[in-house]
């Protein structure tokens, strides 16, 4: 039954755009799992109730003209105190274990990795703080070493959005003007998808992101690559893509390390070919979705926050072969 469950659950998640694993009730982490044991917990006792008002019913039904008026009133008035009695013990169980649910993510002795995640109509802006404020900043794809906590510091830049990975912990909401945390970990490698919970206009079921769990090893490895700045144009089309960028409005909107562009409006571009998904999950990375992307962004994600920027021919050329040699 669980099986099966997954395998729908997977299979609707598989259409979804972005065919990262994204389940609730396959558990990779602790806080995951304490969950998903909420929810069974809850199928099960509420499902126990259920059959015990079915049976109830049918009793009711059967025996309908069995008692004398007077033991009846008598009998009714004990059944109703009991059943109230019964669902307020039944509720404060049920709130008092979602509550312990909720906080029992254990820590471990581990220093937690802490990264800020910033949503924004419909991107993930995530940020590495670094010793001496060298912010590590990318966006939609943020990697974390397995085994250890991390503790995702939650804002949001425009209205509320909620920050969700199924596999991994419960959802949390992203409120302009406050600030949220969540604490989790991941048990094993993997990629795990999640998406905005909480609708916020348009393209907010187009705002999805990835986790990459890795090891350390690789984590670092990854962490050193992406702190550096862009790679220098390999060849004589990538020069000129760059030089196309540079002239246009991109950099007004756009950050790409190593070259004027310092926008912070739009997703920071420095490691863009690294990520595997384009505009927040809605375009597999490779070299013809950038260029459809920078093309027309409006009619691949409508209502997004990027305008057309008219390029001949050569140039869109150009500059997707740029944007995509930014490994
Ligand atoms: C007015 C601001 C603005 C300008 C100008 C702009 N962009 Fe964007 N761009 C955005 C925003 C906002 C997004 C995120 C859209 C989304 O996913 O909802 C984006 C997304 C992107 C992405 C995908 C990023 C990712 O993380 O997946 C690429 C690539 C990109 N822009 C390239 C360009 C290029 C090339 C130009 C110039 C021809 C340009 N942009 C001009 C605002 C801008
Ligand atoms: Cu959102």
């Amino acid at each position: 039954m669980r099986r099966r469950i997954l395998l729908v659950s997977a299979a609707l998640t598989a259409c979804s755009g972005c065919s990262g694993w994204q389940s609730a009730l396959d558990p990779q982490g602790p806080a995951a799992a304490s969950l998903d044991r909420l929810l069974l917990g809850f199928v099960l006792v509420l499902g126990g109730i259920w059959l015990c008002v079915m049976l109830v019913l049918a009793a009711g039904l059967w025996r309908r003209a069995a008692a004398t008026p007077g033991t009846a009133r008598r009998r009714s008035a004990w059944a109703v105190g009991g059943a109230c009695a019964a669902t307020v013990l039944v509720v404060s169980g049920l709130t008092l274990a979602s509550y312990l649910a909720s906080r029992a993510a254990p820590l471990g002795q581990d220093e937690p990795l802490v990264i800020r995640v910033r949503g924004l109509q419909w991107w993930w802006e995530v940020v590495y703080p670094g010793a001496d404020g060298q912010d590590l900043v990318t966006a939609n794809e943020i990697h974390i070493p397995v085994g250890r906590p991390v503790r995702i510091e939650l804002s949001a830049a425009d209205v509320i959005h909620s920050f969700w990975v199924p596999n991994l912990a419960g959802k949390q909401d992203m409120i302009p003007g406050r600030d949220n945390v969540l604490t989790f970990t991941a048990w094993e490698a993997g990629t795990y998808r999640g998406q905005c919970a909480e609708f916020c206009g348009m393209q907010h079921a187009r705002m999805a992101f990835l986790i990459v769990a890795e090891s350390q090893e690789s984590f670092d490895r990854w962490r050193a690559a992406q702190e550096a700045e862009a790679a220098a144009p390999a060849g004589e089309e990538e020069a000129r893509g760059r030089q196309v960028f540079e002239q246009k409005p991109c950099g007004a909107c756009h950050t790409i390390r190593g070259t004027e562009a310092r926008g912070t409006t739009g997703p920071d571009l420095t490691h863009i070919a690294s990520r595997q998904y384009l505009a927040a999950g809605v375009l597999p990375m490779t070299r013809g979705a950038l260029a459809a992307w920078t093309a027309d962004p409006q009619t691949i994600k409508p209502g997004n926050n990027m305008p057309l920027v008219p390029l001949t021919a050569a140039e869109l050329q150009a500059v997707s072969a740029w944007l995509a040699s930014l490994r």
